[in-house]
């Protein structure tokens, strides 16, 4: 029975924050649903129209600005709290709910959008409301400045930490993720093979819903703070 005296891994996705508003990306009406991915998220995209993509992202970073955290990042960082480093959280989200809510040290494996990033010398700083095409890098002036997320195509972030925290983890959980993408979808299957518990908490069965052993389905902000409190009292 699991309890906080284990080491858990925690990866979440779109659906932990589609209650603070911010939609997720391929459920109906979902962001991959309103935009074409390769044209706004692969460095190719951005190649053929910076304009574009800078405005995509401008435009979720505004909206990032309105919305709030929800029960389920709210119950996620008591778990943190009560736990320490027992706990890892990873995230595929750029968005900073997790932050916002009390949780420390969020594993961003695809970036920031709160983030900027210089495609020339590699400096990060906070990304200005509305970012242009070809922005200047405050580090090398060079007008490379772009949004610091991962695009498809390119390396998620952490790749080391992350392995290492599932190859050494009692329980791996899923939250709020179709399971579509890329090595995180495999994070599962890869927990279940050093003989971890893998348990998924989504509003419907994932893409690889068989790679985990236990599930739970039902909206976040309800399930999430349910199983918590679960771990909490044991
Ligand atoms: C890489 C940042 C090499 C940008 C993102 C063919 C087959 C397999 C793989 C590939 C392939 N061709 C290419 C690939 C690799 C590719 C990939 O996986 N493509 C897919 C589309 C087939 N992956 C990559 O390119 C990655 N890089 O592979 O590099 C490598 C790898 C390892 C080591 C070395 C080298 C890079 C991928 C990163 C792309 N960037 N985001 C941005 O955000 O703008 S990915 C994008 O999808 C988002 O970040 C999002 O977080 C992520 C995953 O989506 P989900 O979070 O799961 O969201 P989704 O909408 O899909 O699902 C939401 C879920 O929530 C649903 O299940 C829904 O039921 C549930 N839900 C909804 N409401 C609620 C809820 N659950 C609970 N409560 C609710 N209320």
């Amino acid at each position: 029975m699991i309890s906080t005296r284990d080491r858990i891994v925690v990866l979440t996705g779109a659906g932990v924050s589609a209650e603070s508003g911010l939609g997720t990306f391929r459920d109906k009406d979902g962001l991959w649903t309103k935009y074409d991915l390769n044209e706004v998220a692969t460095p190719e995209g951005y190649a053929r129209n910076p304009a574009f993509v800078q405005g995509f992202y401008n435009a979720r970073r505004a909206n990032l600005r309105d919305a709030a955290h929800n029960a389920a990042h709210a119950a996620l960082a008591e778990l943190q709290g009560a736990m320490g480093d027992r706990l890892t959280l990873v995230t595929q989200n750029v968005d900073d709910l997790h932050e916002q809510a009390g949780s420390r040290d969020v594993i961003h494996m695809h970036g920031q959008l709160m983030r900027a990033l210089c495609g020339g010398c590699g400096h990060r700083w906070d990304a200005p409301e509305d970012m242009q095409p070809h922005h200047p890098c405050p580090s090398c002036a060079a007008p490379a400045g772009r949004p610091d997320v991962v695009w498809f195509g390119e390396i998620p972030y952490h790749m080391d930490q992350i392995t290492d925290a599932i190859t050494g983890c009692d329980l791996f959980v899923a939250i709020g993720t179709s399971g579509n993408v890329y090595p995180a979808a495999g994070f599962a299957a890869m927990a279940r093979d050093i003989g971890a518990v893998t348990l998924e908490l989504n509003l419907e069965p994932s893409d690889v819903a068989t790679d985990f052993v236990a599930s739970r389905y039902g909206p976040a902000s309800e399930i999430v703070p349910a199983w918590v409190a679960e771990v909490l009292a044991r």
